[in-house]
């Protein structure tokens, strides 16, 4: 049966409210933000799953993204800045039977977090990592990020931002993770359908969600409000499926390749630490 709820003609109810805490509603996104899009394609995808809702499990750091945690009816964790896979491994580690999923912004993941990332794509650790990649800092005011592209402005590069930005689907990638796609808010099926897709993949999946920010990333660059975004996005995001992620990087308003990269089998965490526990005293037995 459909988590969903069905609204009836006389009801005024939000269709997502058995997967939202809509005592916390309002939320305090802005307008034309991206991050309501994704967990909306995040409720959708949990409905065309058909995962048992009580064996999901969603973590998220500080920053906009990091509130997720908190709007879920789910079982959730709203943890320290930078720590959610850090979080998120402990719990499928102790409770390998959950999905775990990591619903953060890309300073949280890429920044203060990045170890974590890494780490956890390099062991494989059974996880989905949904990332909303705003290009900035936005919690705390638009803030230079690790994933802002160069030459662009940010309240700590008022002449334009000189380092050069990570490319997170080629980190992912290049770590280890099995599943590695990206879309941007305006994608709202084919996120749905990766998040579907990743939900049902075991190992470590990452997902990038390009999404606009328009109070800080926007407005400090002159780029208009999330419509003249999401009006950016449809001309300028191209589809190619099963890219080198080598070529994904971004720049100031460049096209942006979206598509599904990496759908590949490695054994996870927790299958090669069962087969070497079990090896060992096999060993011992000999
Ligand atoms: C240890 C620590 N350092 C710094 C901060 C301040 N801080 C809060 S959110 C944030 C960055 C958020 O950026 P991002 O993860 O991109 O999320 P967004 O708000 O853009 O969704 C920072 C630096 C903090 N809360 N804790």
């Amino acid at each position: 049966m459909s988590t969903l709820k069905t609204i009836k003609s006389n009801e005024v109810a939000h269709p997502m409210e058995n997967l939202l805490r809509m005592d916390r509603i309002p939320h305090i996104w802005c307008p034309g933000c991206g991050i309501g899009t994704a967990v909306t394609a995040f409720a959708s995808a949990l409905d065309k799953s058909k995962v048992d809702l009580d064996k999901v499990c969603v973590v998220s750091g500080i920053g906009c993204t990091g509130r997720v945690a908190g709007y879920v009816k789910l079982d959730s964790f709203h943890t320290t800045h930078g720590r959610a896979i850090a979080f998120a491994t402990g719990i499928t580690l102790g409770n390998p039977d959950l999905k775990v999923v990591v619903f953060s912004g890309d300073g949280d993941l890429i920044s203060i977090g990045g170890n974590h990332f890494i780490h956890a794509a390099r062991r494989n650790v059974n996880m989905l990592v949904i990332c909303v990649n705003n290009f900035i800092y936005a919690m705390t005011g638009g803030q230079v990020a690790p994933t802002t592209p160069l030459a662009t402005y940010a309240t700590t590069s008022p002449f334009g931002c000189v380092e050069p930005p990570f490319n997170i689907p080629y980190i992912a990638d290049s770590s280890g993770a099995v599943y590695v796609a990206r879309w941007t808010a305006l994608h709202v099926r084919r996120l749905t359908n990766s998040i579907t897709e990743a939900l049902n993949k075991p190992g470590f999946s990452v997902i990038e969600v390009i999404s606009p920010c328009a109070m800080y990333y926007s407005r400090i660059n002159k780029l208009g409000d999330g419509l003249d975004m999401m009006k950016f996005y449809h001309d300028n995001s191209k589809i190619k499926h099963g890219e080198d992620t080598k070529n994904l990087d971004i720049g100031f308003q460049t096209p942006i390749t979206v598509g599904k990269f990496v759908d590949r089998e490695r054994p996870t965490y927790t299958e090669s630490y069962k087969k070497w526990l079990s090896d060992i005293k096999k060993e011992k037995t000999k």
